[in-house]
């Protein structure tokens, strides 16, 4: 298992390095007694201090919340964008055994843009719960089979993983297969769809204009360029569109679609989820500050550290809060309120200390007030559930131990949330 610190120096050293930081600076606050005190911005009270207290009020609440979110952190997804076309790539092949069907294809946009993507599911072919993630590396990455076409896009240069020069090589395949285990998710009657983030947007602020960008060409006129949207809304963007695809595939239940995400996709995946009510559960796993960590906490990543590291996931107004969380107009338990009252799993692991264990915790028990208002069994309890334990209902959390990673664990988590909460 990486640890944070190796995951940094490994995968990031060609991103960071390039800007001359480093993601995890030792001068992080690691201290609890160091964690300023803070009071949250309420969830539900209306801009204009009425207090919500039902169902309507929530759904102006919501948009209000939304509003706030993008103006402040993601930017404005731009009205008007196109939807993909899904063009299959190849036929349905029995996998594993025969138990699953893997299938590839293409979400295409009047080509101007397209994405690869890979599906496997059960093959019964009854409807299941499908998990919707982009991954890091590729499909090709996710399984070593050589038939799943090797992506020929920019990627972050990573010798280890077979990607040299920016582009990924045969010795990429099947390099991240251990954060996709597929004979899990067909053991437990799922089905998962993945495809490479770099497809809708390359995670490099120097290249640009590669991906879905040009699609939003004309239509952000009217959003000030404080507000324009970065990679995380792209990302999230992207998510949706699959999950669109999903009601065009055998075997998947669109009304049980789930989004997923590690880490930076964690964000996106909260962003996806909070944005697309279709998405019928949202999975955040070590997704961290701008995710679901409490910002006011400042405890390791802060919102000023993010916006200097990492300036293109968001729009520019973030940074202007670096250093004043207490002042920021939202935290992050009112993302992750915005998925009530649908189902919400927030993974944590123990040392993964730079993403705020704590206050990804803390943000999930301060959002369980909306699925309370929605008269839904959210988290129950106030305690932060101990290593290897998980809480909840419709609002859920774990804590694993080991560091920054999605691991086989961690899905058995999310598969055991799903399959007990989408039935
Ligand atoms: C880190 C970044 C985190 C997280 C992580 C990742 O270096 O500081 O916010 O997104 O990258 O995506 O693995």
């Amino acid at each position: 298992m990486l640890t944070r610190r190796a995951f940094a120096t490994s995968t990031l050293a060609g991103l960071i390095g390039a800007a001359g930081l480093r993601a995890q600076p030792d001068d992080a606050n690691y201290d609890e007694a160091k964690v300023p005190a803070y009071t949250l911005p309420p969830l539900l009270h209306l801009a204009d201090g009425r207090v919500v207290t039902d169902r309507a009020g929530w759904v102006a609440r919501r948009a209000e919340l939304l509003d706030l979110f993008a103006r402040h952190m993601y930017g404005r997804t731009p009205a008007g964008l196109p939807d993909g076309a899904v063009v299959p790539v190849d036929t349905p092949v029995p996998v594993l055994g025969g138990r699953a069907l893997r299938q590839q294809c293409r979400l295409d946009w009047q080509g101007r843009a397209s994405m690869d993507v890979l599906v496997y599911r059960p093959a019964h072919g009854r409807p299941v719960p499908v998990f919707i993630g982009l991954n890091y590396f590729g499909n090709h990455a996710v399984d070593p089979d050589p038939a799943i076409r090797l992506s020929t896009r920019w990627m972050r240069t990573n010798d280890a993983n077979g990607v040299v020069n920016h582009r990924a090589t045969e010795r990429a395949r099947g390099t991240m297969a251990r954060r996709w285990p597929v004979d899990l998710i067909i053991e437990q009657d799922c089905a998962v769809m993945t495809a490479y983030y770099g497809d809708l947007a390359p995670d490099d602020p120097s290249v640009v204009r590669q991906g879905m960008a040009p699609l939003a060409d004309g239509l952000e006129g009217d959003i000030p360029t404080a507000e324009r949207w970065g990679t995380i809304g792209m990302w999230a963007w992207g998510l949706s569109q699959m999950r669109r695809a999903v009601a065009t595939m055998p075997g998947l239940d669109a009304r049980r679609a789930i989004v997923i995400g590690h880490s930076r996709l964690g964000k996106a995946a909260l962003w996806a989820g909070a944005q697309d009510e279709a998405f019928a559960m949202v999975v955040s796993n070590d997704s961290g500050c701008a995710g679901a960590a409490l910002s006011r906490r400042a405890y390791g990543e802060t919102i000023g550290r993010i916006t200097r590291s990492f300036p293109h996931w968001f729009c520019p107004t973030l940074a202007s809060w670096a250093g004043r969380e207490a002042a920021m107009p939202i935290d992050q338990h009112q993302l992750l309120a915005l998925v009530a009252p649908r189902v919400l799993h927030v993974g944590s692991a123990v040392e993964d200390r730079w993403a705020d264990p704590k206050g990804e915790f803390l943000a999930t028990l301060a959002a369980d007030e909306a699925w309370r208002l929605l008269r839904q069994r959210g988290l129950g309890g106030t305690a932060m559930p101990a290593v290897e334990q998980s809480v909840g209902d419709r609002v859920r959390y774990h804590l694993r131990t080991g560091g920054h990673d999605i691991t086989r664990d961690d899905w058995a988590q999310y598969l055991a949330t799903a399959k007990a909460q989408l039935s």
